[in-house]
């Protein structure tokens, strides 16, 4: 069985959600973020980052939720979570899930930090948010997800920048996204993830 090493509100809840998409289940070890919000020293012993989400299967340990993501997928056989492969989808599907930690998180994590300490978004980088803001919106499209009403591993991939962006109300300029974000919460394993681990974004 698969270990899922989880800290609270983080990435972790992306491969929850595929796993209930996938019918399975794992052996979820928790961790408490500290005062500082950070993960605990215990997280290192797992992987030398010591960050979330980790996996351990059969001798492997990985990092990285895009990886981890990708190889669920391939070692539980499953194609739904992406567009059929080598089609022109596929390979956008693919640009759109590596593209969130690559681009979308950098963009994403400052104005989201400087909310989180009450300070407010320089406009720098709300320019730089909102343009991928406008490229998410027309990624959507006439969604509701990225690919109709079914979550791609780009969606599970989106879904935790976009919590902390609705949490700290840096949505409000792109009702498209909010909408988005509605349609994310309503995905079967988007709820089971949430409703055994707990909210992906720290409360009010
Ligand atoms: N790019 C990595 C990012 C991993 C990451 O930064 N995880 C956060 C939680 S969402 C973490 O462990 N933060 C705790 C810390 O840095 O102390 C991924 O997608 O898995």
């Amino acid at each position: 069985m698969i270990t899922l090493h989880a800290l609270q509100y983080s990435r972790a809840t992306r491969v929850l959600w595929l796993l209930a998409d996938l019918g399975q289940s794992c052996n979820r070890v928790d961790y408490e973020r500290t005062d500082e919000f950070r993960a605990p020293d215990t997280l290192s012993r797992v992987h030398p980052l010591g960050k979330s989400p980790v996996i351990e299967d059969d001798g492997l340990t990985l990092a990285e939720s895009a990886t981890i993501l990708r190889y669920l997928a391939a070692r539980f056989g499953d194609n739904s979570h992406t567009p059929p492969v080598d089609t022109a989808e596929y390979w956008r599907h693919e640009a759109l899930f590596d593209g969130v930690e690559s681009t979308l998180a950098p963009a994403a994590m400052g104005p989201i930090l400087a909310s989180f300490r009450g300070e407010s978004v320089p406009d720098a980088a709300r320019a730089a948010l909102n343009r991928q803001l406008d490229f998410i919106s027309v990624a959507v499209g006439d969604g509701p997800l990225l690919y109709g009403e079914t979550a791609m591993l780009a969606d599970i991939q989106i879904s935790y920048i976009i919590a902390l962006l609705a949490r700290f109300d840096l949505l409000a300029e792109h009702p498209k996204v909010a909408a988005y974000w509605d349609a994310l919460q309503q995905q079967p394993g988007y709820i089971a993830a949430v409703r055994s681990a707990g909210p992906m974004a720290p409360p009010a």
